[in-house]
């Protein structure tokens, strides 16, 4: 039994070099509340539809890798409190043990960079945490990009991070950052996270002749970032962000919530903080990149 189900829709659009978009599905287990990550997940690939690709979200259901989902496979990944979190190390084993998880950025590039798929679009990356010196928390996500060659549109890296030592990284890790109508780095649910970014595109076409410099260059070992803000009008008030990102990290610190759980549980914090509104800021944000990954699909 292969370990890999590529569903019939997306095996017919990669063979007929049709543009498709892989989407994460840690963002829909465990990165927003029940019922609404259900209506999100269906969002996203509504979006990705309608700009012209096909939607292939991916996770591990009973031990298999799956690109793109049925809809009961996707509800069961937004219900189902048994789906785990699982990054690139985690495969291996989840494949071997028949086990069910929900793919994080990390995961889910390797799976869709080997599956074909070149465009891949989720909310904030994850990178490194902020008290980095204590507890050396780093995403897998960093290592990952450097190491797979596949676009990945973002809203930037989540803002509960250490953005500029986050950004330092990708430097060092050889991972190109392209803004996308902007000079500033994205903040997640902020449109701004104030860091200057060295290169911008204004289009998906101009993002797309990124990615074939990129091919003429030699088959690209990394990723290529592209950052694209949530809109202004949609974004969190920066000032409640950065009142409640502290309270948010001491309670993470105080609770011991440590590893896998310390992104979800941040997250959780900051919308319960909020009332919402660091929320709806993110479903913006991921909203705007599967549309924006699905141009950069179609135009590639
Ligand atoms: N973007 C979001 N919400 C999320 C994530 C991304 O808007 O929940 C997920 C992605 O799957 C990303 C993961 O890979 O958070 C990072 O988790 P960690 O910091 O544990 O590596
Ligand atoms: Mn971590």
């Amino acid at each position: 039994m292969p370990l890999t189900e590529v569903s019939e829709e997306v095996r017919e659009a990669l063979a007929a070099h049709r543009p498709v978009v892989a989407l994460e599905s840690t963002i829909i287990a465990h990165g927003l509340p029940r019922p609404r990550n259900l209506a999100v997940a269906m969002e996203l690939e509504g979006c990705v539809r309608s700009h012209g690709a096909v939607p292939a979200t991916i996770a591990v259901l009973d031990g298999r890798v799956r690109v793109g989902l049925e809809r009961r496979q996707l509800e069961r990944v937004a219900r189902d409190p048994e789906v785990r979190k699982f990054g690139r190390r985690d495969l291996a084993p989840a494949l071997a043990r028949r086990a069910s998880g929900a793919t994080t950025v990390s995961a889910t590039a390797f799976l869709a960079a080997r599956a074909g798929i070149g465009v891949l679009a989720t909310g904030g990356l994850g990178g490194v945490h902020r008290e980095w010196t204590r507890e050396q928390d780093e995403s897998a996500d960093l290592r990952t990009l450097a190491e797979t060659g596949i676009a990945v549109v973002c809203a930037g890296v989540k803002s509960v991070l250490d953005v500029p030592a986050t950004l330092q990284r990708l430097e060092t890790l050889g991972v190109t950052v392209l803004g996308y109508r902007t000079d500033r780095f994205p903040g997640f649910c902020l449109s701004s996270s104030g860091e200057p970014v060295d290169w911008t595109a204004h289009s998906p076409e101009e993002v797309a002749e990124v990615v074939r410099a990129r091919r003429a260059l030699g088959a690209p070992e990394s990723a290529l970032i592209v950052a694209q803000p949530v809109p202004e009008s949609e974004q969190l008030d920066p000032e409640l962000h950065d009142r409640v990102v502290g309270e948010a990290l001491d309670e993470c610190r105080e609770r011991g919530i440590r590893g896998q759980a310390v992104t979800p549980f941040l997250l959780d914090s900051l919308a319960r903080r909020t009332g919402g509104a660091s929320l709806e800021a993110n479903v913006a944000a991921v909203r705007g990149n599967a549309r924006l990954a699905a141009q950069v699909a179609a135009a590639l």
